[in-house]
């Protein structure tokens, strides 16, 4: 059931949807921090982080949004720097950061963090955060020293395929000590661009008459009632039959094309390769996780649902059984190995975070990966 590369179908849909303006100043900052690190031998991990968008217009107004706010990779960034690896963060623009996002979008505001200093000329991290700021504050200052962390912003489903195959094309000279970490919400659907319009759409016809000849003339009383008539039984069948089509915003959008085949088989050859698989029906995660591994042939699919996703993964790997990660807690002791119900959850943020399960035991995949490809080289 393993699909195959389609590259006619990647060379349409890259040529025909142009690329962000920095994709080529993000590939030079890639390539300098890839050929750094493969000197020292060091891995290195490509982490997307956050929602793509689909815009609807060219010049964008309204666009389409995947729920993320980026905690998953901005958080796996951090335990991925403890544990050695020098991380390249493709995320979208505004979204969560490694370090910063303790703060930038903490409940109240960044300025809470701070206070006065003793003389009243300066300004000192507040009491009570001093002691968890300077920590954090010191392992983002290690990253900046040592060049660890590379952050690369994308905004829309193209700037992300852009930005993703650019990148893992890069990592090839790794080896197997690169790792893709394809955490980032990405959209199924797009407006392709011959049906996208260049500017924003209206939602009334007062500029009508820009592109019109002549005025249409005015109907006469009888015809006009019978043109009411159809528009309000017009495409009726839904539950809104007083909205005639003509002033409803009708989004006609194509599925985006599964790359997953081609990163696997011909942009990141030899590299561990880790999806994601978000879904809300407990019923048909597990199922969904191992049909996606199967069909792309790669090396493991996390499985998270959206309510229970800080609590609870669930390792798809091939020919090991499925794998719960969870945080510990009283409230599931005895429920092993059946996802947990949302209902149940504790109150408020897990002590634990769950990338910090997640990335050791990743790791170790990652190990097992390396020593076999080494082994057959
Ligand atoms: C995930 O499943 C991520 O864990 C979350 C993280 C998006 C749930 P937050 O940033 O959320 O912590 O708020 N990412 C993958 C989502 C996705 O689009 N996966 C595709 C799919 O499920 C496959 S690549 O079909």
């Amino acid at each position: 059931m393993s699909s195959s590369i389609n590259t006619d179908v990647e060379d349409h849909y890259f040529s025909s949807n142009p690329p962000p303006k920095a994709l080529a100043h993000h590939e030079a900052q890639a390539r300098d921090f890839i050929s750094q690190h493969a000197a020292a031998k060091r891995r290195v991990v490509l982490i997307t982080s956050g929602g793509t968008t689909v815009p609807l217009e060219r010049n964008t107004v309204r666009f389409i949004d995947n729920f993320s706010a980026g905690t998953r990779g901005a958080t796996s960034a951090e335990y991925f720097l403890e544990s050695g690896y020098a991380v390249i963060f493709l995320h979208r623009q505004f979204s969560l950061q490694p370090y910063s996002r303790h703060y930038s979008h903490a409940t109240g505001c960044f300025l809470d963090f701070l206070q006065e200093d003793a003389s009243g000329t300066g300004v000192v991290a507040a009491d009570d955060h001093r002691d968890e700021l300077l920590a954090v504050l010191r392992k983002y200052r290690a990253a900046r020293t040592r060049n660890t962390l590379l952050a690369i912003p994308f905004v829309t489903i193209t700037d992300y395929l852009h930005e993703l195959r650019a990148i893992a094309r890069l990592m090839r000279p790794l080896g197997p000590r690169g790792l893709l970490y394809l955490a980032a919400a990405v959209s199924d659907f797009f407006v392709p661009p011959d049906r996208m319009p260049e500017h924003k759409i209206q939602s009334t016809d007062a500029t009508d008459f820009l592109h019109e000849q002549e005025p249409e003339p005015e109907p006469e009383p009888e015809q006009q009632q019978q043109q009411e008539e159809e528009e309000e039984t017009f495409d009726n069948f839904d539950s809104s039959p007083a909205v005639p089509r003509s002033k409803r915003l009708v989004v006609d959008l194509d599925p985006v094309p599964k790359f997953l085949k081609n990163l696997v088989d011909g942009w990141a050859p030899n590299q561990f390769i880790v999806s994601f698989k978000l879904e809300t029906d407990p019923g048909i995660l597990v199922h969904k996780a191992r049909y996606s591994l199967e069909r792309y042939q790669h090396h493991l699919v996390v499985g998270n649902l959206l309510t229970t996703r800080k609590w609870e993964v669930v390792f798809v790997s091939p020919r090991r059984p499925d794998r719960w990660l969870r945080v510990p807690s009283p409230a599931w002791e005895g429920k092993e190995g059946e996802p947990l119900d949302a209902k149940d959850l504790p109150d408020g943020e897990p002590e634990v975070e769950i990338e910090s399960l997640i990335i050791p035991a990743i790791e170790q995949l990652h190990d097992e990966h390396i020593k076999s490809l080494l082994a057959r080289m």
